[in-house]
């Protein structure tokens, strides 16, 4: 029967020479160490700490819009929301909804702005990224911050979606994005699939496991026994 870590019979084992015997674990152990480190290299798929970043959850009739207080709104807090749902022919980056961040309804202070508090590590970096378009002019502009990244967005594409992709570290345990539209008026900046991930660095160093490490003794008990008893 084969060893399932060696593919060796019991017998080929025990008849061979010591020598050959840590040459087999050594090599085993390469290829061990080989998947393990492949593993670790592997990207993990993060997780999207924000919540309703699509603008998918409001239920709005297809070729229509909504504008909602900010708490009707899953996950967004700040001034009115506009969404719209295919409205005018105008397709969604991501899903079938994408949120206007000059609104509709009561605006006082003539500067549109939503924002969203996640939980995040203190030092660790981050990936945002957001889709946007503008709506009715090639003068649009919105700010983007976000802990240490605050970045002026000229949105002048009427017909396109632009992506955006930033990094930032986070200084708190909790991290607020925000965006605020620099241009007045309830006209303009669409904005959709706000993403907002976190960067790990990976690991090359390679761990041994399990199964391995009583091979490598048996080796190496087994060189030290040879050696005594030459
Ligand atoms: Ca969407
Ligand atoms: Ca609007």
């Amino acid at each position: 029967m084969l060893n399932k870590y060696t593919g060796h019979t019991l017998n080929e084992l025990v008849s061979c020479r010591p020598f050959q015997v840590v040459q087999v674990l050594c090599c085993m152990k390469s290829l061990k160490s080989l998947l393990v480190t492949a593993a670790l290299l592997a990207p993990a798929a993060q997780a999207n700490l924000i919540l309703n970043g699509s603008f998918e959850d409001n239920i709005v009739a297809k070729g229509k819009w909504a504008w909602f207080g900010a708490d009707k709104v899953n996950g967004w807090e700040g001034s009115n929301i506009e969404i719209w749902n295919q409205f005018g022919g105008v397709a969604a980056f991501d899903g079938k909804q994408l949120m206007e961040l000059n609104a509709h309804g009561t605006n006082a202070n003539n500067s549109w702005s939503i924002f969203q508090s996640f939980a995040t590590t203190v030092g660790q970096r981050y990936q945002l990224t957001f889709a946007y378009r503008a709506r009715a002019s090639s003068t649009e502009q919105f700010q983007v911050s976000v802990a240490n990244l605050i970045q002026t967005i000229q949105n002048s594409d009427k017909k396109n979606w632009s992506m955006f992709t930033g990094y930032f570290t986070a200084q708190q345990n909790t991290t607020t994005l925000t965006f605020t539209s620099l241009t007045k008026g309830t006209f303009g900046n669409f904005l959709d699939d706000v993403q907002v991930t976190g960067l790990s660095t990976p690991q090359r160093q390679s761990v041994p496991t399990g199964p391995m490490l009583p091979l490598l003794a048996l080796g190496v008990a087994l060189l030290w026994w040879r050696r005594r008893a030459v």
